[in-house]
């Protein structure tokens, strides 16, 4: 029989906060195929939302998929799920069985380079209930994913979110954060992240 090692960890302490992070939760070469794979068949998007009143392209690709009926609504947008593929679901089994939950839906974003970028938000939109548990999956660059403090200016974080990995926030943390991944100037690659989230 096969001896599965689990990957290991880590625990992010932030007060307010339930954060753990599995830097190689996947392989690199399973990240490598995935990171292919998602690049040429999802269907990729490039939206415009509405900021102060004035509509701009959003500064990264995205795409929403999973269970049928299920839309999603964030800044002026409503998505409606394209159904699961094969790679999507491998992601999703692969996840829920580390964490314990079952998630209804995925979304997509794809950073081409430092230029793209999501800005400060927290997910806590009604549809996603009380607490909601995001299972943030990334494929590619490394990018610094950033977290304020909603109420207290003084406490602040970040972490590089590295190819394969999966950061697990639940508990309050949406509440209480708010996070965002910043442009660099840095010379970098493509980056796409997945957040599985349960719409309830
Ligand atoms: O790209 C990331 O790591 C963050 C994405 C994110 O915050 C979101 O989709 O809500
Ligand atoms: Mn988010």
């Amino acid at each position: 029989m096969d001896i599965q090692s689990l990957p290991e960890p880590i625990n992010i302490n932030l007060p307010d906060a339930d954060l753990v992070y599995y830097p190689h939760f996947f392989s690199t070469e399973v990240s490598q195929n995935l990171m292919q794979a998602l690049i040429s068949h999802i269907t990729w998007k490039h939206e415009k939302i509405t900021i102060f009143g004035k509509k701009v392209l959003q500064p990264r690709l995205t795409a929403y998929y999973g269970n049928p009926g299920k839309p999603y609504a964030y800044s002026h947008i409503s998505l409606d799920p394209n159904p699961w593929t094969n790679d999507l679901l491998f992601i999703k089994n692969s996840i829920e069985d580390i964490s314990g939950h079952r998630f209804t839906s995925v979304l997509l974003n794809y950073y081409r380079d430092g230029h793209d970028s999501m800005g400060w938000h927290s997910d806590d939109e009604k549809e996603l209930g009380i607490n909601p548990v995001i299972g943030s999956v990334s494929f590619g660059a490394s990018r610094k994913f950033m977290f304020k403090h909603k109420k207290d200016k003084t406490l602040k974080s970040s972490i590089m979110l590295e190819n394969g990995s999966l950061l697990l926030m639940q508990g309050a943390t949406q509440h209480h954060w708010q996070h965002q991944i910043p442009k660099t100037k840095k010379p970098l690659g493509a980056r796409i992240n997945l957040t599985f989230r349960k719409i309830i």
